[in-house]
């Protein structure tokens, strides 16, 4: 019999790549989608099966994971074999604006995710999208062994949610395990995350739409990798024969300065012509550099990343590119399929 999943964050970047990874593999695949008073399931466009369709696979629920009630009635009628849990308020500066909201949804909701799985009595598997952001001010390089230190909101809920995984694994011998992912980007990133607001302004900037960009500390030096890459990570971790917890990453380093570089570059502009400062976009505390050790995940899983922080650049400013041609042509399509 075939597989099935149930995705929380379906809707975003990661739960967008894992819902198409687990139908290639022939899973069948529940979402849940929080109600909302527009569309925000466009990231699943192009796997979206209409609830007529015969033989289908693909399957949304209506749900949030500050909602334990619903949470257990969907876990018990659907009896997934794996469980992954993407659902966040994953901005790291919005964290410091709305903290016991973070807290509540990337944090406690971990664990009210693990206790409706008890509650509704399924045998699952369990993933928790854990992240670089708990190491915050502990130097580089990171990995499994290295300790905790985070700078904001974020990785304060991201740590609770990390021991809840554990203690849970632990205590009721759940398969729960943790994957500390680094970040890791593609043309479906939110807006206003770094990477893809650099290269979205590069393509407005190139098409005269847009004049300057503003952006906050450039120092910073991140680990960036290619998010479709990364999902295989996941579904890796739940086919181990143990459960445990890994580190993916692509071992390189970065500034946000050397991304702009780059991407500017990429579309033959000069950067400092347009990039400004604004303090807006500082965070109280920063984490100045994250750089992943991912040796535990080659040796165990055989995971390794294959596109690294330059190549991204370049897919990501040309999927922008290609974006704004389409919007302005009238063409209301998606490109990175
Ligand atoms: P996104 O911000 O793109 O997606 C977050 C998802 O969570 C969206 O589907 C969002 O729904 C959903 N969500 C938010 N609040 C709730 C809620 N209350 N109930 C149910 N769902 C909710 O994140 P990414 O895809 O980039 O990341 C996936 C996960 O991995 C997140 O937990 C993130 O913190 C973590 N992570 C990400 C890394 C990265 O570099 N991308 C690195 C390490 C960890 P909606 O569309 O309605 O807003
Ligand atoms: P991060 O990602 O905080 O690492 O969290 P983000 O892209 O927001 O920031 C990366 C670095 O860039 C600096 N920066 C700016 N960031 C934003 N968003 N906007 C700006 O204008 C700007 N200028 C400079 C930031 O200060 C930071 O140093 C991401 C999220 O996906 C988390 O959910 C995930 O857990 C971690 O990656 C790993």
């Amino acid at each position: 019999m075939a597989k099935s999943a149930l995705i929380t964050g379906v809707t975003g970047q990661d739960g967008s790549y894992l819902a198409e990874l687990l139908l290639s593999k022939g899973y069948e695949v529940h979402g849940l989608v929080r109600r909302s008073s527009s569309f925000n399931t466009e990231r699943l466009d192009g796997i979206y099966q209409d609830p007529h369709t015969a033989n289908r696979r693909l399957f949304l629920h209506f749900g949030d994971l500050n909602d334990g009630v619903t949470l257990i009635n969907v876990l018990r009628d659907i009896n997934p074999d794996e469980v992954y849990n993407l659902g966040a308020q994953s901005h790291v500066r919005v964290s410091f604006d709305q903290p016991v909201f973070t807290g509540d949804v990337t944090g406690v909701a971990a664990m009210r995710l693990l206790e409706a799985v008890r509650a509704a009595r399924v045998r699952t598997k369990i993933y928790q999208a854990s992240s670089s952001e708990m190491f915050g001010a502990t130097p580089p390089p990171q990995n499994e062994e290295t300790p905790f230190y985070p700078r904001s909101p974020y990785g304060v809920a991201k740590v609770y949610a990390y021991w809840a995984t554990r203690n849970y694994r632990e205590a009721y011998g759940l398969f729960a395990v943790n994957g500390i992912l680094f970040n890791h980007e593609s043309p479906r990133r939110g807006e206003t995350f770094v990477t893809r607001k650099v290269t979205r302004a590069v393509a407005r900037i190139q098409a005269g739409l847009q004049e300057k960009l503003y952006m906050g500390n450039l120092g910073a030096v991140r680990d960036w990798g290619y998010a479709p890459e990364y999902v295989e990570g996941m579904w890796r971790m739940l086919q181990h024969s143990e459960p445990q917890d890994y580190v993916l990453a692509t071992n390189t380093a970065y500034s946000v300065r050397d991304f702009v570089q780059m991407a500017f570059d990429h579309a033959g502009l000069e950067w400092e012509k347009y990039v400004e400062h604004d303090e807006r976009y500082e965070r109280p505390t920063e984490v100045d550099a994250l750089i992943g050790d991912y040796s535990k995940a080659k040796t165990e899983l055989g995971w390794e990343p294959k596109v690294l922080t330059p190549e991204l650049v370049k897919i990501m400013v040309d999927a922008d590119v290609q974006e704004l041609d389409d919007e302005r042509a009238g063409r209301n399509i998606r490109i990175d399929s």
